[in-house]
């Protein structure tokens, strides 16, 4: 079969744009319908794959002509790519959990992230010279076939993984492994990105409320009264996107109980000591609680003590740490970044 250069660049860089936006969909969802964007990732990945052949004897007759730069940035995407894929595999049938005392799933991201840069200098520096005659049904039936080949390895992958009893079936439908359920000592404390585990004098603190009846702060000990519904104890699970996730007893003051809608609220605000902020839709009131305790005793200092939100179906970095303020705001929910920024 003759492929052009084009034809292969142009469909390694479309499945490569798929992973990434599969991937980033991925991370976000924390329900049920994740679980197609985690299979289409797995797909769109391994469509890189199939790929690879075709694109080692073109990048082959293509690298003489190129200066030493540009090779030398070649080989680093070429090494990024696969590097992401293996700790992709590693991850998924779980035959490599962590490496150099980082889990696999982060070293996954940090590659990916790393490879983004590098795939636009590629797409600019060699920009793939496509012809209105490359979109033709042969290229739909290629395209057709090299996602089938990408399926049928996917299938495999997840047979292998079946029959051989890989620890990558105990997977949850997001991909991440089970790790200190009901165990909150056993359970990682996990930083997002840069921020840090401060700590918090709970004779000081306070936690400030703006809400439809002003503003008030309240101590720890006005938290554990009665009437707030402290004492509220949810099970619910945790699942950070670094690939863990684990089911807790926790136990506090209910959201809806503290927050009194104004008639323009949109979203709710919940800010940790830190700076680190998470915006939520005002409909998820009712599914917010403010913990002081897991597991029966006070929240441990990484784990957000002495108050953490509990997010149930929103992914970790939703479950703000060290909160001390609470307010709602006209603005809608989604004005902010999708993923935090710190
Ligand atoms: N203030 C603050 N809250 C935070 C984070 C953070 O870095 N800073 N990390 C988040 C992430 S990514 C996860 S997975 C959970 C982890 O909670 P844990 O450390 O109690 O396991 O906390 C979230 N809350
Ligand atoms: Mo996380």
């Amino acid at each position: 079969m003759t492929v052009a250069a084009r034809q292969v660049n142009g469909a390694l860089l479309v499945a490569l744009l798929l992973a990434v936006a599969t991937g980033i969909l991925a991370e976000a969802t924390g329900t049920g319908a994740g679980r197609v964007a985690v299979v289409a990732h797995g797909v769109a990945a391994l469509a890189v794959v199939v790929l690879v052949p075709w694109k080692v004897r073109v990048a082959r007759a293509a690298l003489r002509y190129r200066k030493v730069p540009s090779r030398v940035l070649s080989y680093l995407l070429t090494v990024l790519t696969l590097a992401t894929l293996a700790t992709g595999v590693a991850h998924t049938t779980g035959l490599v959990r962590s490496a150099g005392g980082l889990l696999t799933m982060w070293l996954h991201v940090a590659g990916a992230l790393a490879l983004i840069p590098l795939a636009v200098w590629h797409v600019v520096a060699r920009p793939a010279q496509l012809r209105r005659t490359d979109l033709s049904r042969r290229t739909l039936l290629r395209a057709a076939t090299v996602t089938a080949a990408a399926g049928a390895l996917y299938g495999s992958l997840f047979a292998v993984t079946e029959l051989a009893r890989l620890p990558g079936r105990r997977r949850r439908f997001t991909g991440s492994y089970e790790t200190g359920s009901l165990r909150p000592a056993a359970m990682p404390g996990t930083i997002w990105l840069d921020d840090t585990v401060p700590d918090v004098d709970p004779q000081p603190w306070r936690l400030t409320v703006v809400d439809g009846t002003g503003r008030r702060e309240l101590s720890l000990s006005e938290l554990g009264r009665s009437e707030l519904g402290a004492g509220t104890s949810w099970r619910a699970l945790l699942d950070c996107t670094s690939g863990w996730y684990a089911e807790q007893d926790w136990a506090g003051v209910p959201v809806a109980a503290l927050v009194t809608p104004s008639a323009s609220a949109r979203s709710v605000v919940v800010r940790s000591v830190t700076g680190y902020a998470r915006r939520f839709p005002l409909r998820d009131l009712p599914r917010l609680l403010l913990a002081t305790r897991v597991g029966g005793a006070p929240l441990a200092r990484r784990h957000g003590y002495p108050l953490r939100l509990v997010a149930p179906g929103r992914r970790g970095f939703w479950w703000v740490k060290w909160v001390d303020r609470i307010e709602l705001s006209d603005r809608p929910w989604w004005w902010q970044p999708p993923f935090p920024l710190s």
